[in-house]
């Protein structure tokens, strides 16, 4: 079947885009688009247009894949001009999602009628790293208004059909049949004047002051890095000052420099790395997935509620189980106040809350988990508990339920082992806030049932989060690797790079938060215990002695007020002189030498160990791609987007330099920075971690 059709209605043609899975504005869609309009404008018996997608698409936009390579004609900003200049009332029929340049499609039409459930509306190219380049950023302020416009493009959210008829940029929201409502609409427009966005003036005295400086002042740590949003309220800066031709000339400029940015390279592979977590060995299309509608969580501390939270929020009815009343009541206490908050905020209704909040059943008695169809434990990190529990469970649970582990560390196997149904058993392993962080690492064991990896994933994706497939060994895939990246900021530490220094340099280049900041927020109890626990030696040893003696002087992070920083009564954190004092005495009994760590070396070492970890994490077969260690970092650990993650980074720095640079720290700090065979044989075959996922694929 083509990818456009036309047909027509009487005077009105409908031309109708089909391209699957989103409607992506690909070459051949461009092509059967000019010809479909070309023929629409020539035929004497077609009074007006009407443009429409397919089942929940009108189109999402440019077929990003095609970013890489060079484009070729028609381009979508020439094809769309030309609609906008028909002298035949031209009508969006928004069936469904309209993104980037598919909106732009939609606002180069003269009027634009959506059905009633479309919910995704927006220009998210700024996610990717560029800016819209078809006239989104001339004609959606000429539209909506510069103000609003500014605030959709710089941060790339979804409007759905309501709120765009109430800014604007909907003319009409359709109930029953979008395509007839607005064959209908476009007959009321046979003969009279079309409505051109492209030839609206805005007007500037009407503009809040300072509206663009503003805007650029707040650009400073935006997730999609430092130039697309530059480059974006430029645009719509543009929008303002030059007529339509003109200030598309200047988006098209715009668009080019934000895409020459390693940043942009670095999202949009962010983006492909994210759906391609999602596909896995040995599951397919035919693999049943397990029908998961209840939920039982164990555990009504830290993690268990923001477990609870994510699946209420998702729709899901939850039972939440404590042993003690008191313990329960503070979870529940917990989860209605988070609830509560979220509604105060805007982000969801009272009434929304009220009903989350209705769908969560409070009991003391594992025995409520008989009926549920997922069961996951969160309880703290502790072996002969969890066996405990999982022996428990496997009694309580009904046949088929999955029951899973949120264990960070543990050895799934020997918990899937206890139980009589290892195929039923999985690690869910949440990240904290478990309502708000989007990574969710799913550990395959090595028993667990493919459709229940399959379910897993799904699931994750019903929740909004990022499931990713991870073997089982010690911390996993995650938690592995930044064991090696707080092992060499320990080491930095003695070294003579302070706490504010190491955090420092990783925010500014682009971290959401330094990793000894991230430990006083996290509580450094927990490390403490594992460290007591492990009994270590060598490095290792000499490695805890500053985290471990802050322990023992009372400092827990952040819930104590001081870790590694000081902390006032609003959070914010404060050098320490006791802490610097404290990280040079051991150094000195340890006789190290220490010195000024510039703000690359830090930057470096930490990236070469985590990259480094990664490969070795790889050639195990614990990750099944770079890209999946990647989506990790970039959606549970802070790792900036538009820097693409450690393996990405690597790659990017090079495999061979990677290996050279890896033995000279090997060299000069020894064994913790034992080069992976897997870089060494990849820089010596001039390769990278990308071709090895794509060989593997
Ligand atoms: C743009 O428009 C630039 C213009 O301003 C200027 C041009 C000159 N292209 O996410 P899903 C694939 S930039 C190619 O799993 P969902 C995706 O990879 C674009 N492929 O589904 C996946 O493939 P696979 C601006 C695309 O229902 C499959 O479709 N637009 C594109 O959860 C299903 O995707 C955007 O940034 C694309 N544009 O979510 C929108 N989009 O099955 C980007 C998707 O092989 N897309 N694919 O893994 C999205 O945000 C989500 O995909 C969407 C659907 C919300 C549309």
């Amino acid at each position: 079947m083509s990818v456009v059709t036309s047909e027509k209605q009487g005077e009105v043609a409908v031309i109708r885009m089909n391209n699957p899975p989103v409607n992506a504005l690909g070459h051949a869609l461009r092509v059967g688009l000019e010809k479909a309009f070309n023929e629409a404008s020539a035929d004497a018996g077609v009074k007006a247009i009407v443009l429409t997608g397919t089942g929940k698409f009108f189109s999402a936009g440019a077929d990003i894949t095609e970013f890489k390579g060079e484009m070729k004609a028609p381009f979508l900003p020439e094809l769309i001009d030309h609609i906008e200049q028909s002298a035949k009332p031209v009508v969006a029929a928004v069936n469904g999602t309209a993104l980037g340049g598919g909106l732009e499609l939609a606002l180069g039409c003269h009027y634009r009628v959506a059905g009633a459930d479309v919910k995704q509306l927006g220009l998210p190219e700024i996610k990717l790293g560029i800016i819209p380049g078809a006239g989104g950023t001339q004609r959606l302020p000429r539209a909506i208004g510069p103000e609003q416009a500014l605030q959709l493009i710089t941060t790339g959210t979804f409007i759905d059909a309501k709120k765009g008829a109430a800014a604007g940029l909907i003319d009409k929201v359709a109930d029953g049949d979008v395509v007839a409502a607005a064959i209908e609409f476009a007959k009321g427009q046979v003969g009279k004047p079309v409505r051109r966005i492209g030839e609206v003036k805005i007007d500037k005295a009407a503009l809040p002051a300072g509206l663009f400086e503003k805007a650029r002042g707040s650009t400073a740590r935006h997730p999609s890095g430092p130039i697309a949003p530059k480059c974006a309220i430029d645009a719509v800066e543009a929008a303002v000052t030059l007529p339509l031709a003109e200030g598309n000339a200047k988006e098209r400029a715009l668009f080019r420099e934000a895409a020459a940015s390693p940043y942009a390279r670095a999202l949009q592979y962010a983006f492909f790395a994210e759906r391609q977590a999602a596909n896995l060995p040995g599951i397919g299309a035919d693999t049943k997935l397990r029908d998961v509608k209840s939920l039982g969580v164990l555990g009504a501390g830290t993690m268990g509620t923001g477990i609870t939270l994510a699946f209420l929020n998702a729709g899901f009815p939850v039972t939440i189980v404590e042993t003690t009343q008191e313990a329960l009541d503070k979870g529940v206490a917990r989860i209605k106040d988070t609830l509560a908050q979220n509604a105060k905020r805007g982000r969801i209704t009272e009434a929304q809350a009220q009903q989350r909040f209705a769908a969560l059943t409070p009991s003391l008695k594992m025995e409520d988990f008989a009926d549920k169809d997922l069961v996951i434990e969160a309880v703290f990190e502790n072996m002969a508990l969890k066996k405990e529990i999982f022996t428990k469970l496997d009694k309580i649970a009904k046949s088929g339920a999955i029951l899973a582990s949120n264990t960070s560390t543990l050895d799934v196997n020997e918990i899937a082992d206890v139980t009589k149904r290892p195929q039923d058993v999985v690690g869910l392993h949440f990240f904290s806030p478990a309502n708000i962080m989007r990574l969710l690492e799913i550990v395959r064991a090595e028993k667990t049932g493919a459709d229940v990896m399959a379910t897993s994933m799904a699931i994750a994706k019903k929740i909004g989060k990022v499931g990713v497939q991870a073997g089982v060994c010690d911390g996993f895939v995650g938690n592995r690797m930044l064991a090696s990246y707080g092992n060499e900021v320990q080491a930095m530490n003695l070294e003579g790079a302070m706490p504010q220094e190491i955090d420092g340099a990783l925010e500014a280049w682009g971290m959401a938060m330094g990793p000894l900041a991230v430990s006083d927020l996290a509580g450094l109890d927990v490390g403490y215990r594992i460290r007591k626990e492990r009994k270590l030696t060598g490095e290792a040893a000499q490695f805890a002695r500053v985290p471990d003696k802050i322990v023992e002087m009372g400092r827990l992070g952040q819930k104590t007020s001081a870790g590694y920083y000081k902390y006032d009564e609003n959070r914010k954190r404060m050098v320490d002189p006791e802490i610097e004092a404290l990280i040079k005495a051991e150094a000195e009994a340890l006789q190290i030498k220490q010195r000024h760590i510039p703000a690359d070396e830090i930057v470096e070492r930490c990236l070469l160990r985590l990259a480094n970890e990664g490969a070795k994490i790889l050639e195990e077969g614990i990750a099944l791609r770079s890209s999946d260690c990647d989506v990790m970092y970039m959606n549970g650990y802070g790792f900036p987007a538009w820097r693409g993650g450690p393996m990405w980074q690597a790659d990017n720095m090079g495999l061979k330099v990677v290996a050279e640079k890896i033995k000279a720290y090997e060299a000069k700090y020894g064994p913790r920075w034992k080069c992976a065979r897997l870089i060494e044989k990849l820089a010596a075959e001039g390769s990278s971690f990308a071709d090895y996922d794509r060989k593997k694929k």
